[in-house]
């Protein structure tokens, strides 16, 4: 086994906050205003709350369902209300956001009317992705995207009414054996893990590269008699050349595992979702971006995810993401018969 290194050789880089690390950035653009990296340090903040509660939600007797639905019609778990408040008063705090939107609020929040210059940014997530996992302990995270505020926009809805490849950053934070954020702000992926016993997300990787292969795919294959065609020959084809397949039934773990290890994540339309269960603009898109800076593919049905041009705020999308190679072995066979 190798000898694990002594205090005296971590390396300096191993001691780099992401606030160190935002600074670091942020000096790199002498016209920076500081917003931005105010920005990030209060998702930095809310997810280390987020992160702590989750972990004690038993002892606190927060698991279990509110009694509401949100949006999306689906069960609200108390810690989604939870994650969710958290999220919008760190942000709702911070010079710089015009608009936070939610996959747990209907509408957009306006932080300020007054549309002012000071104000460029939007910040979209879903508070705690996953949730359903957390009475059996299950991984659960936070998906964030950062899109620029344009002030000419007539309304919120207008504003938001951009394209993944709009984003100034996207990031997710994984709930599991231990915090790990993974961040993009369009120079590469970099990763953080959360030290407790110093409360800072410390600099693990610099610039993460999805692995080009990995025979892994991750779905939920209980739907797969519902699949399109082409999704059905994928399954077959991989079935065939001695794929695995590994599925948390949380898009951030399962797709944090294929940014580590390589391999594929698919959500096809299905009966239920006939165009696809995840949110296009606080799921899809962030992640989407993600795996494409770290050297990932994504596409929803024929079209690459980030090109899709939304119509609404949480509208759904199907999406076939990861490794290069691996996506291309599923494209392969929804080109030979595509989704409607
Ligand atoms: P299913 C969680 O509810 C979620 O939105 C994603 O995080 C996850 O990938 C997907 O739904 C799981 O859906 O139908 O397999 O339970």
């Amino acid at each position: 086994m190798s000898e694990l290194p002594t205090p005296t050789e971590i390396r300096s880089e191993q001691l780099l906050s992401i606030q160190s690390y935002l600074l670091a950035e942020e000096a790199q653009h002498p016209h920076a205003s500081g917003r931005f990296t105010w920005i990030l340090s209060a998702i930095s903040l809310a997810t280390k709350f987020i992160a702590a509660r989750c972990r004690r939600a038993r002892i606190e007797g927060v698991l279990g369902s509110m009694d509401t639905e949100n949006v999306q019609g689906e069960v609200q778990q108390k810690l989604d209300v939870i994650a969710n408040e958290t999220l919008i008063s760190c942000l709702g705090s911070r010079a710089g956001l015009a608009i936070v939107a939610s996959e747990e609020n209907d509408e957009p929040i306006m932080l300020h009317a007054d549309n002012s210059s000071e104000r460029p940014y939007i910040a979209l997530f879903d508070p705690l992705d996953g949730s359903s996992n957390l009475d059996t302990c299950g991984t659960v995270g936070t998906i964030f995207s950062i899109l620029e505020h344009d002030r000419r926009s007539n309304s919120p809805e207008e504003a938001l009414r951009q394209s993944g490849t709009k984003q100034v950053a996207a990031g997710y934070v994984l709930y599991g054996p231990s915090t790990v954020m993974v961040l993009t702000h369009g120079k590469g992926v970099q990763m953080f893990v959360l030290d407790p016993t110093i409360g800072s997300f410390l600099l693990v990787e610099k610039n993460l590269r999805i692995p080009a292969a990995a025979k892994t795919y991750s779905m939920n294959e209980a739907y797969s008699n519902e699949f399109a065609l082409g999704y059905k020959n994928y399954l077959k084809w991989a079935h065939e050349n001695g794929y695995s397949t590994r599925y948390a039934g949380a898009m951030v773990a399962d797709v944090h595992r294929v940014m580590i290890k390589g391999g594929v994540f698919l959500y096809p339309p299905t009966a239920k979702a006939p165009v696809g269960k995840l949110r296009l603009m606080y799921e899809a898109n962030p992640m989407a971006m993600l795996v494409e800076q770290a050297g990932g593919k994504s596409f929803s049905g024929m079209t690459r995810t980030l090109e899709i041009q939304p119509d609404s705020l949480h509208q759904r999308t199907s999406v076939v993401m990861g490794s290069p190679d691996e996506v291309d072995h599923v494209m392969r066979h929804l080109e030979e018969n595509p989704p409607e």
